[in-house]
């Protein structure tokens, strides 16, 4: 970017983006998984005996970064997990594991069939419902990239720059940072916008981005993006 003015928000361990382009034409947000069954009452973290109030930690900060972003026309995405109600892309092993647990996928619960497509537990939570016009990626698995268009939607729309957040920081959030870095996107992962079922997970995955110059991308606060958006 030779001669165009320069626009980087704090982070560790470099201020991003590492060129200095951050603009609503090459700028996305992406907020993951969101739903009940994540951070709700009798969805599958819940049924899994997780502590709700960790997953539920990033919701306000995540309303703040949304109302930022819209109010400057930057993209925003939501993605949800979610299985399709005949259960054919739920892959055996996955279904395995969570029945052992004690919170079997596909199963009923109080908020419905625990992540499948369509039922209440679900849902992305009333507080960060999408607008219209707002991009939904329904995905079966951990990453967002897979099995999913939403690579061809953000080259579609000239997106280079992907502000991350969401549930869960060691699980979807870091696999689908993994897969953006991979693909080249320029990523950033905000600290308070994001909860694992563990405190000690969150801290590593968060501290893992940081490593090797940056392996995957930067970390920032809610705080450090908002004051640094154009
Ligand atoms: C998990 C997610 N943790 N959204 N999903 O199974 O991180």
């Amino acid at each position: 970017m030779k001669d165009a003015v320069q626009h980087t928000v704090a982070a560790d361990p470099y201020a991003w983006p590492w060129n200095g382009d951050l603009r609503p034409e090459n700028t996305a947000l992406i907020v993951i998984d969101m739903q009940t069954d994540f951070c709700g009452k009798g969805g599958y973290v819940d049924a899994m005996g997780y502590d709700l109030s960790l997953t539920r930690a990033p919701i306000e900060p995540i309303r703040a970064v949304l109302a930022a972003m819209r109010a400057k026309g930057y993209p925003i995405f939501h993605t949800r997990e979610g299985h399709r109600p005949d259960l054919s892309d739920l892959p055996a092993n996955k279904r395995w594991r969570s029945q052992r647990i004690g919170a079997g996928i596909g199963d009923p619960g109080p908020c419905g069939k625990i992540l499948v497509r369509g039922e209440p537990g679900w849902e992305i939570v009333p507080e960060l419902a999408p607008l219209p016009g707002e991009t939904v990626i329904d995905k079966p698995g951990k990453g967002s990239f897979c099995a999913t268009d939403l690579e061809l939607i953000l080259r579609t729309r000239g997106i280079d720059n992907l502000v991350i957040c969401g549930i869960t920081t060691d699980v979807c959030v870091s696999t689908t940072m993994r897969e953006a870095n991979d693909r080249g996107f320029e990523c950033l992962v905000l600290a308070d916008c994001c909860g694992a079922t563990d405190p000690g997970n969150h801290e590593a995955a968060l501290r893992m981005v940081t490593m090797q110059g940056g392996v995957f991308g930067a970390v920032a606060d809610s705080a450090a993006l908002i004051a640094g958006l154009p």
